[in-house]
């Protein structure tokens, strides 16, 4: 009996395509989406038992590993307490102390519920707080579903192929200008002829929704320079890269100092949870502080902060990112030499704990470059490796995950699984 093809079946008649969420059904490489029963370490196990190295992460929260010790029982102590009160609570107050004390850039923070949240309420305050309508992001980046993002976007829009998303009125998408990543003179070329209308400059600093790929030297502090002369605020969306590729994000790994800075996933420690944060005189201007209204009923929820605060103990911790970097390193130098020795075009990158793979053979420097990757040869890889009980992200488009529990022999049993995958 396969519980899986029957659970989606099932799915698909309650659920649009039978997912909460595009990018998890499978559209991107084919076949039907895994539903999964459990979890633990470097583990998920699905609806029929079987067991999968997961290099998903739940797209990045589970950087100490599915069901950490230490989260869960952060959030089982929490539970005993209640389970929501829609009234201050210390939890709070202790998440968002740690947030500003690993995070330079950050004198203050809001939190809310989703990485989209974070990213739409941070483009509110840039809006409010400089008077001006217009932002700029980047072709292929995604900053979650809120209509100014959905323009060129990548993640799941890139997945799909869909240039934007019905729905998003004209008047809001015109508010977006969309630039290429890592092309320094087409985004000065933008400012100089618009930069004083501009509110906000969002980019993701290494970008891992058109896969991973990282700043060029000198590109960040590039738009660093543009906004500091046109009054833009810079927004960092390290929803996905914070404290995920270092403790103190890719701000720190490239010591560029945003204005505003936006958080998911790991924050969370796989509870919703997204936040934003950055100068004082900023997000001063938040209600009920100042003039922009954002709110949320569960925004700050007890349960969430318990599990957040848990993982940024466990981050916090001395060699953490040392020991994930080197982890990281030895699954995609293993992949690298696994693909040389198959004669197959291959190039990865990666930061922290986050990696990107591509069939091609140099690393994407930008979204163009990925037209040049072999789409279908990972599509055949993904499912080879699915097959050998390996869990990749199931779309080209996307980046991979480590985390703490991915010890050596989970990386050689994942290499041995890749030997053959890598010739489907
Ligand atoms: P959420 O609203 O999904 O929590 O966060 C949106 C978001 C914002 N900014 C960045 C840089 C992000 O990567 C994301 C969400 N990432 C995707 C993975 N590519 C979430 C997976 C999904 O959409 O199901």
């Amino acid at each position: 009996m396969d519980n899986n093809h029957s659970l989606f079946t099932k799915a698909q008649q309650f659920i649009p395509g039978g997912v909460n969420s595009p990018v998890r059904a499978f559209k991107g490489v084919g076949g039907e989406p895994l539903f999964i029963a459990t979890a633990k370490g470097p583990h998920m196990y699905d609806v029929n038992g079987k067991a999968y190295i997961d290099y998903i992460g739940s797209w990045g929260p589970m950087i100490a590993g599915h069901s950490n010790e230490e989260v869960l029982e952060a959030v089982h102590q929490a539970v005993d307490r209640g389970l929501s009160f829609g009234a201050p609570a210390e939890a709070e107050v202790t998440l968002a102390e740690q947030i500003c004390q690993m995070i330079p850039s950050i004198d203050m923070v809001r939190m809310v519920n989703s990485g989209t949240e974070a990213t739409m309420s941070a483009i509110r305050l840039a809006r409010g707080f400089t008077g001006r309508d217009k932002i700029i992001k980047f072709e292929g980046c995604y900053h979650g579903h809120a209509d100014s993002f959905l323009v060129k976007a990548g993640s799941g829009v890139l997945t799909l192929g869909i240039p934007g998303s019905p729905g998003v009125p004209k008047a809001v998408a015109d508010l977006t200008l969309t630039v290429p990543f890592n092309d320094l003179e087409a985004l000065t070329e933008v400012m100089s002829a618009v930069g004083d209308e501009v509110a906000a400059i969002i980019v993701e600093p290494i970008t891992g929704n058109m896969n991973m790929i990282e700043p060029a030297a000198g590109y960040l502090q590039g738009m660093r320079d543009l906004c500091d002369q046109h009054s833009s605020v810079l927004i960092f969306d390290e929803v996905m890269t914070g404290f995920r590729v270092a403790r103190g994000g890719a701000q720190e790994v490239y010591d560029v100092k945003p204005d505003l800075t936006t958080f998911g996933k790991v924050i969370g420690g796989g509870l919703p949870v997204g936040a934003f944060g950055g100068r004082h005189d900023i997000m001063s201007y938040i209600a009920p502080s100042g003039p922009v209204y954002q709110a949320g009923t569960l925004s700050g929820n007890p349960l969430a902060m318990a599990a957040g605060s848990a993982m940024m103990k466990i981050v916090s911790r001395d060699g953490f990112y040392e020991h994930l970097s080197q982890q990281t390193g030895k699954l995609v130098n293993g992949l690298q030499a696994v693909a040389d020795e198959a004669g197959v075009p291959f190039s990865t990158c990666h930061k922290g704990g986050m990696f990107g793979m591509y069939f091609r053979d140099q690393k994407a420097a930008g979204f163009a470059d990925l037209a040049e990757c072999d789409e279908d040869h990972f599509k055949r890889f993904f499912h080879a490796m699915l097959v050998h009980g390996v869990y990749l992200a199931p779309s080209a488009y996307e980046a991979g995950f480590v985390s703490s529990k991915h010890n050596d022999d989970i990386i050689e049993q994942t290499l041995i699984a890749a030997k053959t995958a890598i010739r489907a």
